[in-house]
């Protein structure tokens, strides 16, 4: 646990909202690409450090594709306190989290401001930094899994195809739908100042949720019925809607479990060592009710759901594995 005096309560600052009490998330900053072949930032393994946050959906799906393709020794983690204050994400020991051992920095700022000494936006996870350049190569988490399944293809330690090239448009078209309405849906509701920008986000994410339900009833997966980005995409904000965004974010039309598709859907892909495995309950939860001050302002972190993460999901049936 961080030392409580010295947390402060952060959420997004006026620089985040839109007119009309819409939350917008800033935009990426860093976009290079790590490449199998040429470019500023080439594949060698081991050199580059991937700096997470358990708490964080798009870290998650980050953590996801480096388990499922088995790239973890290509790329090092290192896992930053989930409870953040005003300096910004951390690295230090405590549970499930420890210094930064491979570049040495105690703040992730140090990493942007070494990159840009005059960067002036958010300093966010994921980030990969470029111990040789000093230089972080990307913060964007939607290029970095495409990176690393279409770019790392020499170093996959478990072939697998999660970008297939016949499937991409319609991945691409769901994973954009589902990160305006669902994924970052779900901040939009949560960090909406006004009534009516609440209400707007909250039926975007329960009108995605209930296409999502009737896809699955059909299909194992989202897309193609075998597993892709898309199902990359949609897991980190589904494995923690219950215990977070249906009380903390005020989504609260229906839990996931209320679901019988999405719920048994969610568990299938807990169950798989990349998904249950990257999932931490206790960074997760203890970051958004400890960090959001001005939402749980008492920073008291609920005990429960409890959730049978291991009943069994009988999705076998529907096909593909
Ligand atoms: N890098 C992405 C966003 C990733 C992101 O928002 N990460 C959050 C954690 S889930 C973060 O690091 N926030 C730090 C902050 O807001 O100070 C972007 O620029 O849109």
């Amino acid at each position: 646990m961080a030392d409580e005096a010295q947390v402060s309560q952060v959420g997004p600052s006026t620089k985040d909202m839109a007119g009309g009490g819409t939350f917008v998330r800033s935009q990426y900053a860093f976009g290079g690409w790590i490449r199998g072949s040429g470019g500023d930032f080439p594949a060698d393994p081991g050199r580059y450090t991937l700096y997470v946050s358990h708490a964080c959906p798009w870290c998650h799906r980050v953590m996801i594709v480096r388990s499922l393709l088995g790239l973890e020794d290509f790329l090092p983690v290192i896992v930053a306190d989930p409870i953040r204050d005003e300096r910004g994400w951390a690295f230090r020991d405590g549970p499930g989290h420890t210094p930064d051992t491979r570049n040495g920095l105690t703040f992730l700022s140090e990493a942007y401001l070494a990159t840009d000494p005059g960067f002036v936006g958010r300093y966010t996870v994921p980030a990969i930094w470029d111990p040789r350049s000093r230089r972080i190569v990307s913060n964007r988490f939607d290029d970095m899994t495409i990176m690393l399944e279409t770019e790392l293809t020499a170093f996959h330690r478990h072939p697998l195809d999660l970008y297939p090239a016949a499937l991409r448009p319609e991945i691409d078209e769901l994973n954009a739908r589902m990160y305006r309405m669902f994924n970052n849906g779900v901040y939009r509701a949560g960090f909406s100042t006004t009534q009516a920008a609440y209400e707007a986000a909250y039926d975007d994410v329960f009108a995605m949720l209930d296409e999502m339900e009737a896809r699955l009833a059909r299909s194992r997966y989202l897309v193609g019925n075998r597993l892709t980005e898309a199902d990359v995409h949609a897991f980190p904000t589904l494995v923690r809607f219950d215990s977070v965004y249906a009380t903390h974010f005020k989504c609260n039309r229906r839990r996931i479990v209320d679901y019988p598709n999405l719920w048994a859907y969610t568990r299938d892909l807990y169950q798989r060592p990349a998904f249950g495995g990257t999932t931490d309950f206790d960074h997760i939860k203890r970051h958004y009710y400890m960090t959001h001050g001005h939402i749980n302002p008492t920073r008291i972190v609920p005990k429960g759901p409890d959730l049978d993460w291991a009943a069994p999901h009988g999705r076998e049936a529907l096909g593909s594995g």
